[in-house]
């Protein structure tokens, strides 16, 4: 097992990536502590790697509120003494066109995607400073490289979390041993498109999502455990990964 006497907090691990993540990180040995706002969902995960020999915990949190986040982080260190591994990857993506002006949207992505990813560092840090150690994924995505008509303020979102990302890990990397690695997805699927509303994305740009085979959300687990099993001494900057078939 490549993660014993490891513990995890993952963001956003009622569906989709997280989900994925947790499962692997618990089939490796690291104990996973579950965040998000669905706790039926947190619950009934937290019930199925306890029952297949894991060790998990569920913790409700809304990420757009620093002091659920520092909850989180209180009762890891309460249960389990250390937080090795914080997976920041709760994030929305209503896509919308500018002119459409879906202004409460653009809000709840600035809250989840940059300041929801802001608060999970500000609850972790100062326990990873104290133990000279800790690795921080954050979620971005080729959206935080590519901009694309329907996506400027989710891409906005994303060059934030890549350019924040960058900046720990020049802060923090060298200096305080803590590690920082952002992922970088192309299409995957999961309930993402979900909370997209703008009419004429539904109808002319969502199907690009599913005229293509996606990647499963498994293989964004994979890369965020190759990240965190490397050598001490490697850090993993970037991983962009996208299904073969997305150009
Ligand atoms: O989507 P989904 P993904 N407080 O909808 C949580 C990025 N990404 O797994 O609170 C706390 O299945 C929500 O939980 P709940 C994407 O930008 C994806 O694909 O219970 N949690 C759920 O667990 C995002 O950063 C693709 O509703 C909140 C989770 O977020 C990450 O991958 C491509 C929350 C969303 O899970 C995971 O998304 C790409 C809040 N306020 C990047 N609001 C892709 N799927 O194609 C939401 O490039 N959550």
């Amino acid at each position: 097992m490549k993660l014993e006497n490891k513990v995890a907090i993952i963001t956003g691990a009622s569906s989709g990536i997280g989900e994925a993540t947790a499962k692997l990180l618990a089939a490796e040995g690291s104990t996973v502590v579950l965040t998000a706002r669905r706790v039926d969902k947190l619950k009934s995960l937290e019930a199925e790697i306890n029952k297949s020999g894991g060790k998990a915990l569920a913790i409700a949190a809304d990420v757009t509120k620093l002091k659920d986040l520092e909850k989180v982080a209180k009762e890891t260190l309460d249960a389990f003494g250390q937080i090795d591994i914080l997976v920041n990857n709760a994030g929305l993506m209503p896509l919308s066109f500018v002119k459409n002006l879906h202004v409460a949207e653009w809000d709840q992505m600035i809250d989840v995607n940059i300041k929801g990813v802001m608060y999970g560092v500000a609850a972790v840090l100062p326990t990873m400073m104290e133990q000279k150690s800790g690795h921080i994924i954050n979620i971005s995505s080729l959206a935080g490289r590519k901009i694309v008509p329907s996506a400027a303020v989710y891409c906005a979102t994303k060059f934030a979390v890549t350019a924040f990302s960058e900046g720990l890990r020049a802060e923090l990397t060298p200096e305080q041993n803590i590690r920082v690695s952002v992922i970088e997805p192309g299409a995957v699927a999961t309930e993402l498109t979900t909370t997209i509303t703008d009419g004429d994305v539904l109808k002319n740009i969502l199907p690009f999502f599913t005229d293509i085979k996606p990647l499963q959300a498994v293989d964004i687990a994979e890369a965020i455990l190759y990240a965190v099993t490397r050598p001490k001494h490697v850090n993993v900057n970037e991983i962009l990964i996208l299904p073969t078939a997305q150009s």
